[in-house]
């Protein structure tokens, strides 16, 4: 598994030198759809880190934001790939965006590396060994109420154009808890509330390329990762509820509201 941290490391880092290098030049930007961007930028950061993986490991599956399901590998091992997760900030130069990798074997996330080239923060999970920030460990916040907590979510462009639309929980979550923040990333959020500058996060219709690689970064630094009800949360599943554990039931009640 050192192999695959490394590797992943790696392409994290040469991703992030795109995006650092290409921040003032973004290129080309392409709609998805309203409010749903792609730039030149996400693209070839995608290429790279996946001609950096595949160098090593050939035969294994990938699964990226922008070009989909690899098809033809039958591998147990899939790398789940968001090239540049917050691309709405990236297009504004907000700086506020990253690189999401996990390593999901057999079923389970068992690597995950986030980098944010504007803080040069890198955030590194391997299963049962712990996470670490800029190879320092980091653990979640000790905060135990959620009156006292830093809380963040987000809006996908799916939950926008829908009737369940978060803004029930965010009004409640804003009148609960000390301050809510909506940066824009949810790798970032995931990695953020890990190391305990958040208490806790939840966002709708996500991907698995947005919460893979934080998933397990949440779960190593002592993180509770569940779906919106406390139930247990696969990164396919399309909600996530985290947080330091101790606000859980707080939170899952907040959300049972709307
Ligand atoms: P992205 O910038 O990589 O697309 C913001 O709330 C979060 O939503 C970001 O992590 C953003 O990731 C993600 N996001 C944006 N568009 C999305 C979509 N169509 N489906 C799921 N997640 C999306
Ligand atoms: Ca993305």
């Amino acid at each position: 598994m050192k192999d695959a941290v490394e590797v992943a490391v790696e392409a994290a880092l040469a991703a992030g030198k795109i995006q650092r290098e290409r921040s003032q030049n973004i290129g080309r930007i392409s709609s998805k759809g309203s409010h749903d961007l792609v730039t030149e930028v996400d693209i070839l950061c995608e290429q790279e880190v996946i001609r950096i993986i595949k160098k090593r490991f050939p035969g294994h599956q990938f699964l990226a934001e922008e070009s989909g399901a690899s098809q033809g590998a039958s591998s147990p091992s899939k790398w789940i790939i968001d090239p540049l997760d917050g691309t709405i900030n990236y297009a504004h130069g907000f700086p506020c965006y990253c690189v999401s990798i996990g390593l999901e074997h057999e079923g389970e996330i068992i690597v995950g590396v986030v980098y944010n080239p504007n803080l040069d923060e890198l955030f590194v999970a391997e299963k049962g060994k712990g996470a670490t920030l800029n190879s320092k460990s980091i653990s979640v916040s000790t905060i135990p109420k959620l009156k006292d907590s830093l809380l963040v979510t987000g809006f996908t462009p799916e939950v926008i154009h829908s009737l369940d639309d978060n803004m029930g929980a965010f009004r409640n979550f804003m009148k609960a808890s000390q301050a809510l923040r909506r940066p824009g990333s949810a790798a970032i959020d995931l990695c953020y509330t890990a190391m305990g500058r958040f208490e806790g996060f939840w966002e709708l219709k996500l991907n698995s390329w947005d919460v893979a690689a934080g998933f397990l970064i949440m779960q190593e630094a002592g993180g509770q990762v569940t779906k919106l009800d406390g139930n247990p949360l696969s990164v396919y599943d399309r909600e996530i509820l985290a947080s330091n554990g101790l606000v859980h039931d707080e939170m899952v009640d907040i959300l049972g509201k709307e």
